[in-house]
């Protein structure tokens, strides 16, 4: 692959640098400060890996916008596919006068997604639209109103998908009232409760039954990998408990691969890590290379539950977005980009997978393809330890290179890279992160 931009880091002022500073006093005047940010460092280009600032310094991307830009970053292809689109054309909307761009994407959709079974998609804008759609087909499908949600999920910030997303703070606080008929209920997270797949599923089911009532629900939304919730990883078999609970009692399975989803976790759906075929899948992110463009995908029946323009919006499916999204699926199966996410992992294994075992403050290294956490913990304990999380990302921004922070007590540390990053920026960005660990002994 060619970059235009060398994969290395280089840092030619102090992080943020001067016009960083200077674009930082205009936002606070004209930004909301409610947009917060993890680092005020201004980008002005990025390939592969790799984030130009406009100082001028060369970062290494370890969060791809919160697994956006699988792809790496302002892809060539995916850029002259978009342009040649709106070239020709850029809007008309889908419900009103059709045009081939959605019709082929949901036909690719149909072809990645799980299952053997006949498939429909709609297409949206975001995340949480996508979700909230999905919300509304399992509903109108079931004839059911309750929506189940799995503690520390993630599920966007529209108001009924934050009702379905765990943490209160900051996403939540302050802005109820909260649309009812949602429970969020007892995931499978080994490090915190040291169950088995099958037992932590027993203990969600037991839940349900006592809690709610397994025939109200309409549907179960689940993070087969979840993202903002940490990386947390469910125990092997604790997704097929849940799918054959869901199956008894009439219940619609939903996959939410946002973030875990299109190739990121070394398959194209991280529910296939599980051995599960969902009913419906949602999907956003990294779709499309940086574009906004968002999916529900899953079983025709369930998804033809709608009538005629029960479900729409302006934009949905936008012509530009959605030959962004064909390119990158494009270049994702013709650059086998799964076996380059597989290619992280162990990349990532061998060079970050012993840190529990050399830092107290760590007490996990948890992952699967380009999507890891590292648990931090109180040295000698499992309690969380957030300040550990804000020193080592403030070392981290400080030095070039970008991680996120993730989980409900603010103590993961999240690694989102893209697939194309090599083993010397890996490396690299792995010795930066050691040097914030050492410091805090
Ligand atoms: N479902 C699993 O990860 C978005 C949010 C960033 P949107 N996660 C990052 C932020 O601070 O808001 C996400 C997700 C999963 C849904 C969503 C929502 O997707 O495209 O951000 O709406």
């Amino acid at each position: 692959m060619d970059f235009s931009i060398p994969q290395e880091r280089k840092l030619v002022t102090d992080l943020p640098g001067p016009r960083s500073l200077a674009l930082q006093e205009r936002r606070e005047r004209a930004v909301s400060r409610g947009a917060g940010t993890l680092a005020s460092i201004y980008m002005e280009r990025g390939s592969g890996a790799i984030l130009e600032d406009v100082d001028g310094n060369r970062l290494i991307d370890l969060g791809c916008g919160i697994g956006v830009t699988t792809i790496g970053h302002a892809n060539a292809e995916v850029a002259e596919a978009a342009a040649e689109q709106a070239r020709k054309l850029t809007h008309t909307l889908f419900t009103v006068t059709p045009y081939e761009p959605y019709v082929r994407l949901a036909e690719r959709l149909a072809e990645i997604t799980p299952g053997d079974f006949e498939k429909r998609s709609i297409l949206v804008n975001s995340g949480a639209e996508a979700v909230e759609n999905a919300v509304k087909i399992v509903r109108r499908h079931t004839g059911r109103r309750v929506i189940l949600s799995l503690d520390h999920a993630f599920h966007g910030r529209t108001n009924l998908t934050m009702a379905m997303t765990y943490r209160p703070w900051p996403e939540r606080a302050g802005m109820g009232p909260f649309p009812g008929d949602l429970y969020s209920v007892p995931v499978s997270y080994p490090f915190k409760d040291g169950l088995s797949g099958p037992e932590a599923a027993a203990r969600t089911i037991d839940y349900i039954r006592t809690h709610i009532g397994a025939e109200e629900v309409a549907g179960l939304f689940v993070e087969p990998i979840q993202g903002d919730g940490g990386i947390v990883i469910p125990a092997e078999g604790y997704f097929a408990a849940l799918k054959a609970f869901c199956e008894e009692h009439g219940i619609v399975f939903v996959a939410d691969e946002i973030q875990a989803g299109i190739a990121r976790t070394g398959a194209w759906y991280s529910i296939e890590h599980h051995g599960v075929v969902p009913d419906l899948v949602t999907t956003a992110k990294g779709i499309a290379g940086g574009f906004p463009i968002a999916a529900v995908t899953g079983r025709a029946d369930i998804m033809d539950a709608v009538q005629p323009g029960g479900v729409g919006g302006t934009f949905g499916g936008n012509p530009v977005s959605a030959a962004a999204a064909l390119k990158t699926l494009e270049i994702i199966e013709r650059d086998d980009f799964i076996a380059e996410a597989q290619r992280v992992e162990r990349a990532l294994r061998a060079r970050i997978g012993d840190w529990a075992e050399r830092y107290p403050v760590v007490g996990e290294v948890r992952g699967k393809g380009a999507m890891f956490g590292v648990e931090l913990v109180r040295p000698g304990t499992r309690e969380p330890n957030p300040e550990a999380l804000t020193a080592i990302l403030r070392h981290a921004t400080a030095h070039g290179v970008i991680p996120l922070d993730a989980g409900s007590w603010d103590s993961v540390l999240r690694l989102l890279p893209s697939v194309v990053i090599s083993e010397a920026l890996i490396d690299d960005a792995a010795g930066v992160l050691e040097q914030a660990l050492d410091a805090l002994g």
